[in-house]
């Protein structure tokens, strides 16, 4: 089971606009995509650095698990996505290494990407997402 790489980094804000100033502004990234995910309820705006992504999360509606996160823990990193191959083969591997899955079988995420999410309750606090390219 090893990742290829970080393929992003989830971020939850509560303002996508006011946020892509400071990622634009002040540390001079360009956002080249926005793009809402109405599965997920949450509007994204992604960022390259290298070969990773930023992705920007502000919620769509009050019961996005976006919206409950910032709720709670306030705005900052959401989750961190590791691209892997052969996605459900990995998800199923994990899971019978006692790792609890949110997502049994890959789902369509941003930028058409396969994703698959495990519990943060047993990965040590981090919400983590595998991802595939189709
Ligand atoms: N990171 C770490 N812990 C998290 C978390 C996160 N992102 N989100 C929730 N938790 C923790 C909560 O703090 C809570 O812990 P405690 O029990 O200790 O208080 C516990 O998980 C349960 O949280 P909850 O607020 O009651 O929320 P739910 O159980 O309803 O949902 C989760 C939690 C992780 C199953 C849900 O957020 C989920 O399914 N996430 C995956 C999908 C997702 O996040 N989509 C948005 C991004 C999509 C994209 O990238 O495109």
């Amino acid at each position: 089971m090893i990742p290829n790489y970080i393929e992003h980094i989830g971020i939850a804000v509560k303002n996508l606009e006011e946020s892509i100033k400071y990622y634009e502004g002040i540390l001079g990234l360009k956002c080249y995509s926005i793009e809402v995910v109405e599965e997920q309820k949450v509007k994204t705006a992604f960022f390259k650095v290298g070969q990773t992504k930023l992705e920007l999360l502000e919620p769509t509606a009050d019961d996005s698990p976006v919206a409950k996160f910032i709720a709670k823990k306030g705005e900052g990193v959401h989750h961190i996505a590791f691209s892997v191959e052969n996605l459900n083969d990995k998800l199923t591997e994990v899971a019978e290494k006692g790792v609890q899955l949110i997502d049994k079988t890959s789902r369509k995420g941003a930028e058409g990407l396969n994703i698959g999410f495990l519990h943060p309750k047993s990965t040590g606090g981090v919400l983590t997402e595998f991802c595939e390219q189709p």
